[in-house]
């Protein structure tokens, strides 16, 4: 079998150790992966990328491009009776699929910072055009609500580092300090480190702050980075065996979708 792969962005550490991983169990099943990457999220972008993939005759694609329930529908339509597997949509969405629950991590995040007594928590969430980062900011403010808490300022970067660092500048120059920053992922978080040491704060002494992926990386930021676990290995091995199973039995598997669970890591950041 060759295995398309349509992704958003590679110069992102998720979407490039996700690559990686379904490389990695692909070979080991003795399967190629083509990949064809998007250079901005839009339907048509992530359109092309699998007509690319198409035309190169692949026996099934995976698609880790963030989409809207509905354009998940128009992808998926577009795909006709090749298998198309979705990496990045809403858990409710109706499309074959494997995903972290958002819910679970969020909610994971935002405990970690209750028990550990904050309450004036400010948040840096990813691009809001990315499914994911709304459902983790969602899930953000339902669980802090659940204790009648707001959180005291927001920004929103485009989940780079260089956004991190600039939104981060903004979060701690308002009026409120925050005890704590909940980021919508490590690499943001790097970024964050810097800003909150530029500004003279000691981490964690001073202000927590907590990431999201848990990539490769991140325990070896200063200080070493608290967050919350996708394991992108398995994500890379469930999803191509997965696919290989649905080419296998040519047919309707609803059953098939599956959604993992996060981890918290707790590292030197927050406390
Ligand atoms: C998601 C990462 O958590 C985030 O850091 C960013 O890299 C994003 O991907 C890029 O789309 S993981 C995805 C499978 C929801």
């Amino acid at each position: 079998y060759t295995l398309g792969l349509a992704t958003t962005e590679l110069a992102l550490h998720a979407p490039s150790q996700i690559a990686s991983a379904m490389k990695t169990r692909a070979n080991q099943l003795g399967f190629n992966v083509v990949i064809s990457m998007i250079d901005n999220l839009s339907l048509a972008a992530c359109r092309t990328a699998v007509n690319e993939l198409m035309s190169q005759r692949v026996d099934g694609v995976l698609i880790n491009v963030p989409l809207s329930n509905e354009d998940a529908g128009a992808i998926a339509q577009l795909c006709g009776n090749l298998p198309a597997l979705f990496l990045d949509v809403d858990p409710q969405a109706d499309v074959f699929k494997i995903l972290f629950d958002p819910h679970c991590g969020a909610q994971q995040g935002v405990e970690h910072l209750l028990a550990l007594g904050h309450q004036q928590i400010a948040v840096l969430t990813g691009p809001l055009e990315s499914i994911s980062a709304r459902l983790r900011y969602e899930g953000w403010l339902n669980t802090l609500a659940t204790r009648d808490i707001t959180p005291c300022a927001v920004q929103h970067g485009d989940w780079s580092a260089a956004s991190g660092y600039q939104q981060a500048l903004l979060l701690l120059s308002e009026a409120v300090r925050p005890t704590a920053i909940l980021v919508a992922n490590d690499q943001m978080a790097l970024g964050v480190l810097r800003a909150v040491h530029e500004f003279g704060l000691r981490v964690p002494e001073q202000i927590s702050v907590i990431g999201y992926d848990d990539t490769e990386d991140s325990a070896f930021f200063f200080p070493p980075l608290t967050t919350i676990k996708q394991d992108f290995r398995q994500l890379g091995h469930e999803s191509i065996n997965r696919l290989v199973d649905h080419l296998h039995h040519h047919g309707d598997h609803p059953g098939d979708s599956l959604l993992l669970p996060t981890s918290l890591v707790e590292r030197h950041t927050t406390a």
